[in-house]
C-alpha cells in the first residue's frame, strides 16, 4: 500500500449538555479528523484529544501540528499499519497524535483488503454492552435525573465523575434511589492524593465496581499503597500510557482493573497488547472514551468485543454527546451496540453532515 496523503479536518460538534469533570468542563468538541488517503482505499482516524492539556500533556493544536512538523513526513514509505507504530517509535509520547495516523492507515488497509476492525483485531462478540459516563452536577437531585434518564435508557452501568465535595453523598444518592442491582464506579480523573484515602475508604460501603485513577498519573506506586487501604478495586486510566505503563501497573499491584483508551496508549494496535497482557494476568478491561463522533465509537466498539472486556466500556449511543453525529448514529438497543462487521470501521462520516461541521481541511501530500 502507498500513501498519498493525510487530510486533517477539524470538526465542531456541539454537545447535547455540558460534560464536567474534575479537571474542565466541556460544551462542544473540537474534533480532528485524519483521512489516509492511499493507492487502495481511504481510510479515517479520529484523534481523541481534548483542547486543552488538562487530562492528558496532549492538547488539539498540539496533535494537529505534530502530525504535520514530524509524523507524516516520517510516514511517508511506510506500507501498512504496523509499520506506522514503528517508524514513530522513536518520536517521545503524544499517543493520541499517533494513534489517529495508525487508524486511519488501518482503516484504509482493511478495506482495502475487505476486512473488517473486529476481525482484525480478534473480536469474540456480536455485540457489546453499553456504560455512560456521567459529569459531575449543581445538585444531587439534576444528578438523579440524569441517572435516572440514562438507566431508562438502557444503559447497564453507571460511572459518576467525582471530586473532593461531590462523591461520597453523589454515590450514596444514587445507591438509594436506584438499588444495590445497578452496576456502579466512580471516576476521580486524578484528583485526590494519598492523604485521602481514609475519606476514599467510604466509598467501600457502596459496592462499586471500581474507582477508576483517584490518583495523580505518575503515581503508581502511591496507588499501589491505596489499593491496600481500599476493598473498592483500583482501575487506572491516565496512569496506563502503553503496555509496558500497563505491565507495570499489574505486577506492582496499582491496579485491578484497566480502562484501555486506544488513544492514550498510542493506537487499536497497542491496545489490543494490553488487552492480551491483562487477560494473560487476570485483570479485567473496558473500554474508555473520549467523547468520540461515530467515526472514533465504530473502533472502540470492535475493540470492546474482545474477550478479555468483560465489563461494560465507555461505550454509549451517539445521542449520549451529540444530536446529530457524522456518521449514521450508533443506537443502543437493549443496553448493547452492535459491532460493525463491514470493511474497516464499516462506516464513514456522511458527506453533507462532515460538510456542515467542519471548520477547517488541510491537505499534506505525500
Ligand atoms: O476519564 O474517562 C475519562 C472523557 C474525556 C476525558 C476523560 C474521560 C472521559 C470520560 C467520557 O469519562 C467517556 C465517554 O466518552 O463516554
Ligand atoms: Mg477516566
Amino acid at each position: 500500500m502507498k500513501i498519498e496523503g493525510f487530510e486533517l479536518r477539524r470538526v465542531g460538534l456541539p454537545l447535547v449538555s455540558p460534560f464536567r469533570t474534575s479537571f474542565s468542563t466541556q460544551t462542544a468538541r473540537d474534533i480532528l479528523l485524519v483521512k489516509a488517503v492511499t493507492d487502495g482505499a481511504e481510510g479515517w482516524g479520529e484523534c481523541v484529544t481534548l483542547g486543552d492539556p488538562l487530562y492528558s500533556p496532549e492538547y488539539t493544536d498540539g496533535a494537529a501540528d505534530i502530525m504535520k512538523r514530524y509524523f507524516i513526513p516520517a510516514i511517508a514509505n511506510v506500507t501498512d499499519a504496523t509499520g506506522v507504530g514503528h517508524a514513530l517509535h522513536k518520536f517521545k509520547g503524544h499517543p493520541m497524535a499517533k494513534a489517529a495516523l495508525e487508524s486511519a492507515v488501518l482503516d484504509a488497509e482493511l478495506r482495502a483488503e475487505g476486512r473488517s476492525f473486529g476481525r482484525e483485531l480478534g473480536s469474540a462478540n456480536e455485540r457489546v454492552p453499553c456504560g455512560v459516563s456521567v459529569g459531575i452536577m449543581d445538585s444531587i437531585p439534576e444528578l438523579l435525573d440524569a441517572v435516572g434518564g440514562y438507566i431508562d435508557e438502557g444503559y447497564v452501568r453507571i460511572k459518576l465523575k467525582i471530586e473532593p465535595g461531590w462523591d461520597i453523598e453523589a454515590v450514596r444518592a444514587v445507591r438509594e434511589r436506584f438499588g444495590d442491582d445497578v452496576l456502579l464506579q466512580v471516576d476521580a480523573n486524578t484528583a485526590y492524593t494519598l492523604r485521602d484515602a481514609r475519606h476514599l475508604a467510604k466509598l467501600d460501603d457502596f459496592d462499586l465496581l471500581l474507582i477508576e485513577q483517584p490518583l495523580e498519573e505518575e503515581d503508581i506506586v502511591g496507588h499501589a499503597d491505596l489499593a491496600k487501604m481500599l476493598k473498592t478495586p483500583i482501575c487506572l486510566d491516565e496512569s496506563v500510557t502503553s503496555a509496558q505503563t500497563a505491565s507495570a501497573a499489574i505486577r506492582l499491584g496499582a491496579t485491578s482493573v484497566i480502562n484501555i483508551k486506544p488513544g492514550r496508549v498510542g493506537g487499536y494496535l497497542e491496545a489490543r497488547k494490553i488487552h492480551d497482557i491483562a487477560v494473560a494476568a487476570g485483570v479485567p478491561v473496558w473500554c474508555g472514551g473520549m467523547l468520540e463522533s461515530g467515526i472514533g465509537r465504530a473502533a472502540n466498539i470492535a475493540l470492546a468485543s474482545l474477550p478479555g472486556f468483560t465489563l461494560p466500556g465507555d461505550v454509549s449511543s451517539s445521542s449520549r454527546f451529540y444530536k446529530t453525529d457524522i456518521t449514521e448514529p450508533w443506537v443502543m438497543e437493549d443496553g448493547h451496540l452492535t459491532v460493525p462487521t463491514g470493511p474497516g470501521l464499516g462506516v464513514t462520516p456522511i458527506p453533507e453532515l462532515l460538510e456542515e461541521f467542519t471548520t477547517s481541511v488541510e491537505w499534506i501530500a505525500l
